[in-house]
């Protein structure tokens, strides 16, 4: 299908159907299974969003700063990204590079994330690939500039979303998850995994 652009978003409305969905979501409770969702905290405070990662690298903020780092913050290295993920990267990343790092970002009742840049990768000549699952999710989406104006988008499980070319250093956000708007998760919430090549 093609894709829907906003701002330079490349967005894949539906990439994954229900049964991809369950799989990948399967998957990802392995990976926590190891690596145990944690609540990152930023000078403004704890987030609102639970993490954990996958891969050679996860991306974790403490007292000291965040930076990514090759383990979790219980001292174990992360498990390896599972191969339905990776095969969303073969296909809609567009890239020559493998992903190095699966963030996985969920979402409970209330959770947001404020507007930023994912700036803290090496080479954004790579693009970041996010798939969506559970419940929908307000995207914001502005420019490489804070004060340039946005658009929003509501994302809905199974959707997978490209930053790419200029959108790859552009700010964007969640605002707001419509709690249970999905049945993926029988309790609701947001599972939101980004792939990015870190090195
Ligand atoms: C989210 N996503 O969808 C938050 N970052 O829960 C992101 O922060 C994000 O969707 C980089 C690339 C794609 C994204
Ligand atoms: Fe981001």
């Amino acid at each position: 299908m093609t894709p829907v652009i906003v701002n330079g978003f490349e967005i894949h409305p539906g990439a994954l159907d229900r049964a991809a969905q369950m799989a990948v979501v399967d998957d990802i409770r392995g990976v926590l299974r190891a690596a145990p969702l944690f609540q990152p905290r930023t000078r403004r405070g704890p987030m609102s969003v639970r993490m954990s990662a996958a891969g050679q690298f996860g991306w974790i903020s403490d007292s000291s700063g965040y930076r990514y780092d090759a383990r979790h913050p219980g001292g174990q290295p992360w498990p390896e990204i599972p191969a339905s993920v990776m095969a969303l990267w073969d296909r809609y990343a567009n890239s020559p590079r493998t992903p190095e790092c699966c963030l996985i970002n969920w979402y409970a009742k209330g959770a947001r994330m404020g507007l930023h840049q994912d700036m803290d990768e090496q080479d954004y000549n790579c693009p970041v690939l996010s798939v969506s699952l559970g419940d929908d999710a307000l995207f914001r989406m502005g420019g490489t500039e804070r004060k340039a104006p946005t658009t929003s988008h509501w994302l809905s499980s199974g959707d997978v979303v490209l930053l790419t070319g200029p959108s790859r250093r552009a700010f964007h956000g969640i605002d707001r998850v419509r709690d249970g708007s999905s049945t993926l998760f029988p309790d609701g919430g947001r599972l939101n995994l980004t792939l990015r090549v870190v090195t």
